[in-house]
């Protein structure tokens, strides 16, 4: 049975899936009412090293450079309006992969952000029902969910959560921290200049 946790909560997906070796990560969200201008979250992945920082551009997914660590990371694709339930937005981990030709892979920071949030005044304040789920792609269960149920008035970035391997195991952390500035700010804090 899938696992729900709240903020700081935090799983090992090597434990509650033993074999595991490929991931699907579903973000989902719906907009609150807005004042009719679009609204366009995106889904994003920082690949980060053991001290916590990407290193490169390539290991920044997100809609414009959707395929991470030699293809073992795929972002599924742009979704413009988060209409209807379920996941929005989708990236594909195989942790495998990762595991045999990628070690120095220790986290997956996987972000969402509002797409000219600024030029829009739109904050995660507008958004609601916001989750993100880990499911075994092997069998579609269902591993782990987080629902982010803070009321969040200024932020247009955030980190839903982590996966990262710690003593050889995949965990997962419900990390829903938010950050004012966009992709920019969630560029920083990885280290990335978002130039
Ligand atoms: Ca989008
Ligand atoms: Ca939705």
């Amino acid at each position: 049975m899938a696992i729900s946790l709240s903020k700081g909560g935090r799983i090992s997906l090597s434990k509650e899936a033993p074999g595991l070796t490929k991931i699907h990560i579903g973000l989902g969200w719906d907009e609150r009412a807005t004042d009719g201008t679009e609204f366009d979250l995106d889904a994003s992945m920082f690949i980060l090293d053991a001290t916590d920082k990407t290193t490169s551009d390539a290991d920044f997914i997100f809609y414009n450079n959707l395929k991470g660590a030699g293809g073992a990371i795929v972002h599924q694709g742009d979704n413009l309006t988060g209409e209807g339930d379920g996941d929005d937005e989708i990236v594909k981990v195989n942790l495998k992969e990762l595991d045999d030709n990628h070690p120095n892979i220790h986290k997956l920071a996987i972000v969402c952000t509002i797409h000219d949030a600024e030029k829009r005044s739109q904050t995660f304040g507008q958004v609601s029902n916001a989750f993100v789920r880990i499911v075994n792609e092997d069998n579609n269960q269902e591993i782990v969910r987080f629902d982010l149920t803070e009321d969040y008035s200024t932020e247009t970035a955030m980190v839903f959560g982590e996966v990262y391997k710690k003593g050889g195991e995949w965990r997962f952390t419900a990390v829903g921290q938010g950050y004012s500035g966009g992709l920019g700010a969630a560029c920083t804090i990885y280290g990335l200049n978002a130039g």
